[in-house]
């Protein structure tokens, strides 16, 4: 079934939609096999206490933002494999992202990344995005890649650099990525620096530090009342001595300096082997100062490997807190999510659907926790009972609800399937070509 002829055209021309019918029709193909794993499970949560339908309402309205650069083929600093059919203009990217959440339900968001990513024409790529759905998340800026005709170099840093002129162009660039993104209806700025150095000596840190707050103080300035500011921290990469905001307490001193619209941004590639990132998002939490999420999975450094696809239990335990803080920190902002992932090897629409399916699973096996009984048992100190409680849903199968969520909002029980049914990807290569590229990293 799953390599099944599709003969009927499978988008309307104009749009490059998928044919809403042709889901259903998918859809009605395992319906049964569905429903029957739907109400074993339902049957199940019953017995708990708990209603499926209100996690399937929470998986219905989670979103996780696409990022413009992830929509073709990554690459390593070795070599790149082109895709056929990559997106070659920011409207086909919508395009693509349209797809996506045409068929997950679970995709409704964009993030941009300037300059790769400038919109020529505003009205249109917003009546674009409007047609398939999609809202303009988190505006990235880019101030690790020396731009044509850049009056000064960010080759040793921008933020930080300790050249002035560099610093001032860097600071101008996230003023007009703010002014971007405010044409477009994103409320936050994501700020990543490659800033750092790669020899002992090179740098004095205190003064990158320092001029690197200047510089985020400055572009706070220029936010809007209702904007948010991201700051993104790593340890390593591409600077390999030291890195000026390294960890999460860098980003967490440099957001309190800005002020209360600026928070740090977790991405799960940015942190050395076995860090805990799990008490990082509770610790952020309760600070009221998380603002942002990349998800990605690793297993060496930032890899960018399809979410989920490595440490599952470690996503789970990640989501747990993220879960309990978004009930018990009303003092944190709702976040902001993306994936940040990119796609060496797979069709980066196939590697996207993967890890959405990875963040719905783990989002819903977290909110299946039972945190009264794990409250008590900590009380308790009952240390095998608190392992009990959260291994117990972990190994839930919960991919009926998330079934059940998409099917309720019309989008495709099995997106892999229903993307390879309908020839997706050989659509995209007759309509674009073999050799079409997209741009980002
Ligand atoms: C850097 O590794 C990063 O995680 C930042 O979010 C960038 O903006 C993105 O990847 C794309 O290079
Ligand atoms: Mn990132």
């Amino acid at each position: 079934m799953w390599m099944a002829e599709c003969q009927m055209p499978l988008y309307d021309n104009i749009n490059m939609k998928i044919d809403q019918q042709k889901i259903t029709d998918l859809n009605k193909r395992v319906e049964t096999k569905h429903l029957i794993q739907l109400d074993f499970l339902a049957n199940q949560l019953q017995n708990k206490g708990i209603d499926g339908q209100d996690i399937i309402e929470k998986l219905k309205d989670f979103q996780v933002a696409i990022p413009s650069w992830a929509l073709g083929a990554g690459g390593t600093r070795f070599g790149r494999f082109s895709f056929g059919g990559e997106p070659n203009s920011l409207e086909q990217k919508l395009d693509d992202i349209g797809i996506l959440h045409a068929l997950t339900n679970s995709a409704g968001a964009v993030s941009l990344h300037i300059p790769w990513d400038i919109p020529e024409d505003y009205q249109a790529i917003k009546e674009k995005a409007t047609s398939h759905n999609i809202i303009f998340d988190a505006v990235n800026s880019n101030t690790f890649q020396d731009q044509p005709n850049a009056k000064n170099s960010y080759k040793f840093g921008s933020l930080s650099n300790i050249n002035k002129a560099s610093r001032d162009q860097a600071i101008q660039h996230n003023i007009d990525v703010i002014n971007i993104g405010e044409k477009l209806g994103s409320k936050s700025l994501t700020v990543w620096l490659a800033d750092g150095s790669s020899f002992p000596g090179q740098n004095n840190f205190q003064k990158t530090l320092q001029n690197t707050q200047d510089s985020l103080k400055t572009i706070y300035k220029s936010l809007p009342e209702d904007w948010k500011l991201f700051i993104e921290y790593k340890p390593y990469e591409p600077n390999f001595y030291s890195t000026v905001i390294q960890d999460w307490g860098t980003s967490y001193m440099l957001a309190n300096e800005c002020g209360e619209k600026a928070y740090t941004l977790v991405d799960l590639g940015h942190h050395l082997p076995n860090t805990n990132i799990e008490q990082i998002v509770a610790t952020l939490m309760l600070k009221g100062k998380l603002g942002g999420f990349h998800f990605n999975d690793s297993k060496y450094g930032d890899d960018d490997l399809t979410v989920g696809a490595i440490k599952p239990y470690a996503l789970f335990l990640i989501f747990n807190e993220l879960v309990y803080g978004m009930t018990s920190n009303p003092q944190n902002p709702d976040l902001a999510w993306m994936i940040d992932a990119s796609h060496n090897l797979k069709d980066p629409l196939e590697d996207l659907i993967q890890s959405l399916e990875a963040i719905l699973i783990a989002y819903a096996q977290a909110l299946l926790v039972d945190q009264k009984m794990l409250r008590e048992a900590q009380e308790a100190q009952d240390i095998v009972a608190c392992q009990e409680i959260l291994q117990e849903t972990y190994r839930m199968d919960v991919r009926s609800l998330i079934r059940e969520s998409r099917i309720q909002m019309n989008a495709a029980i099995d997106p892999i399937m229903a993307y390879r049914t309908l020839k997706v990807r050989e659509t995209l290569v007759k309509e674009r070509g073999e050799y079409s590229t997209a741009t980002g990293l």
